[in-house]
This record gives C-alpha cells, sequence and structure tokens, in this order.
C-alpha cells in the first residue's frame, strides 16, 4: 500500500453548457462565455497535472445532455489522453444528465478511464495505492431508487472511495435523483463519499467523508461564488486533507445595492461601479483580475432592481463584465432542470 496518495474530485463539469442569460447582451464577452466550462475543465486537468495526484473521480454531470455536435466528446478524449500521459487514471459515474446523451454511448475512451456500469454498482481495487473505488451510473435520466443499498460494503484493509449522484436526502431546487441517506452511506464502512448532483459545494460530513465539491464553472446567476473541486490527500489509509481548488474562469457573485433613493434604472446604474468592485474584492481569489476596468452593460427595466449579479471573468486587462437582475431576483429564465 502506498504512504501517501492524493486525488481530484469534481462533478457537474456540464461540458459546453451555456452559461444561461449572458450571451444575449450586447457587450458580453460571448467567446469567453462559451467556453467556460471547457477552460474551467481544463484548469482541473492542469492541477492533476501539477499535483500529481494518483486519479481523477468525476461524480456524474459530465455532460449538459445530448452534444449539440461531436467535438463536445473529441474535446473530452483529448483532454482524458493528457491524464493518460501523465499516468493519471480517471473513474467517472453518469450523472442524470449524461444519461441523456445517445453519443457518448458510442465514445471510445482512452484506457486509464473508468466508466462505472449503469446496471449495478461495480468495484475497482487500484492494488498499488490500496484503494477501493465502487460506483454506479445513472442508466436514465430520473433515478428514483436508493442505489447505494446495492454497493458492496467496504474492505477494512483498503481505503475506500464511494463515487455517487445523488441528491443524498433532498435539497432545495435540486431533483430528487437517486435519494440515499447520511446514515446509509456511514453504514458501508467506505472511508470518502465522492458525491455529484448538487452544485453548491458542501462537506456533508467528516467522517466518513461526504463530499459534493459543486460544480466547476458557475453558469448563471444563482451559482454563486469561487467554483472548482475538492483534492485529498490520504496517508496510510486515512484522508489527511481536505481542500477546495477553484477552477472557474468567470465567476457570479452577489451584491445589494440600496436603490431607496433610485428612481430610474440610470440611478440604479451609477451606483454599480463602487458597490461592484467592493462585492469583488471579498470575492476575489487567487487569480481573479481586479474587475476595477469593468462596466455593467444591461440591466433590467425593473423600477426598483434590488439585486445585482456581478460575472466576474479573468478577462485580463479587459477587465470585468456585469448584468443586474430585478427585484424579484434569481428566477429570469429560470430552468427547473438545470441542475
Ligand atoms: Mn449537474
Amino acid at each position: 500500500m502506498s504512504d501517501q496518495f492524493s486525488f481530484i474530485h469534481a462533478a457537474d463539469i456540464h461540458l459546453d453548457s451555456a452559461l444561461h442569460g449572458l450571451e444575449r447582451y450586447e457587450g458580453a464577452p460571448v467567446d469567453e462565455i462559451r467556453s467556460a466550462t471547457r477552460r474551467a475543465f481544463d484548469n482541473l486537468i492542469d492541477l492533476a497535472i501539477d499535483e500529481e495526484v494518483a486519479f481523477v473521480s468525476l461524480a456524474g454531470d459530465l455532460y449538459d445532455g445530448d452534444w449539440k455536435d461531436y467535438n463536445t466528446g473529441l474535446y473530452f478524449v483529448n483532454r482524458m489522453n493528457r491524464l493518460h500521459v501523465g499516468g493519471i487514471r480517471v473513474f467517472i459515474v453518469a450523472g442524470n444528465h449524461d444519461a441523456a446523451s445517445q453519443i457518448t454511448k458510442h465514445l471510445r475512451l482512452p484506457d486509464n478511464v473508468t466508466l462505472f456500469s449503469t446496471k449495478q454498482p461495480e468495484q475497482v481495487v487500484l492494488e498499488d495505492l490500496g484503494v477501493a473505488i465502487y460506483g454506479q451510473g445513472f442508466p436514465t435520466r430520473a433515478v428514483i431508487d436508493d442505489i447505494t443499498q446495492a454497493y458492496p460494503q467496504g474492505d477494512p484493509h483498503l481505503f475506500n472511495i464511494g463515487l455517487l449522484h445523488t441528491c443524498l436526502d433532498g435539497k432545495p431546487g435540486h431533483e430528487p435523483y437517486a435519494p440515499c441517506t447520511v446514515d446509509g452511506l456511514r453504514s458501508k464502512g467506505y472511508q470518502y463519499w465522492a458525491l455529484g448532483h448538487v452544485h453548491k459545494r458542501e462537506v456533508i460530513s467528516e467522517d466518513p467523508w461526504i463530499v459534493f465539491p459543486g460544480n466547476i464553472q458557475g453558469r448563471h446567476a444563482r451559482e454563486l461564488d469561487p467554483k472548482g473541486c475538492t483534492l485529498v490527500t490520504v496517508e496510510e489509509g486515512e484522508v489527511v486533507n481536505v481542500e477546495h481548488r477553484d477552477l472557474d474562469v468567470f465567476r457570479w457573485s452577489r451584491c445589494e445595492l440600496d436603490v431607496s433613493s433610485s428612481e430610474t434604472a440610470d440611478d440604479v446604474y451609477e451606483q454599480v461601479p463602487a458597490k461592484r468592485i467592493r462585492c469583488c474584492r471579498r470575492q476575489a481569489r487567487r487569480g481573479s483580475p481586479s474587475p476595477a476596468r469593468g462596466h455593467c452593460c444591461s440591466y433590467s427595466a425593473a423600477r426598483k432592481p434590488r439585486t445585482l449579479a456581478a460575472g466576474i471573468p479573468r478577462l485580463g486587462n479587459r477587465g470585468g463584465w456585469c448584468r443586474c437582475l430585478d427585484g424579484k431576483g434569481f428566477n429570469e429564465n429560470g430552468r427547473s432542470d438545470f441542475i
């Protein structure tokens, strides 16, 4: 058994997903927005190689549904080959969005990639690391059963990882797919549950570790704040470090504006820069550009807009870009099935 290794846990990649509600605005950096999920995924590949992780686990929703064309698949295979060259294995379970993809089923992946069965849970043992990984993908878009009941018990001599796309015990705003319970997960005797489906990062438990890493790129104004993956370090069969690493290339943050003295949308607009910059500074993380040169290119015509969502693209000296929403908040163009 290897004394120490690390792995990446990511989920909800939604490759080539549109960033909803942005492209139609004049002045929006359309090309940057369109490629955001790929560039965030490139950051994940770079991180895996830089950190020399042993493997990458992807807990579902690799794609955003059926591809518009084959380029999405070719792109993904190309990046898997990069990991192959780096000696990094990849373990994937299909999520509800992947189940909708027909072309995916015919994709030839390099042999460093394991796509778990959608029929029953499978176990893969990595002898060199002393690791067992268990997973089952979604055969159809809506899985309503607790599929973890059929997951095997963990091997007490190995470091056990469960890979699962699930709503857990129900999260507001998320489709109730593959429900399960924390107690049910605990009962398996695994050391780490690598979950996907919920787009907001959350550590559910530390003993054992049960983690939603969130998605790697916010796709609309309801997917706020830094997005990325979880980097896990294991030593002598125990988790010794769990940290979030940002991967996003375009970020949403939320700023509250006092519009009590604003009569028109233009009045609100005038407030935006200073407020937005303060907010963005709070949000700023390594690698984020200063948003000071940004401009607000569009806002709703509501009389009393109360909410501003600022997208902070990493566009170097081209600055930031943001969008205002009306007082109804983040319901504009909402899709109930986006996750
Ligand atoms: Mn998802």
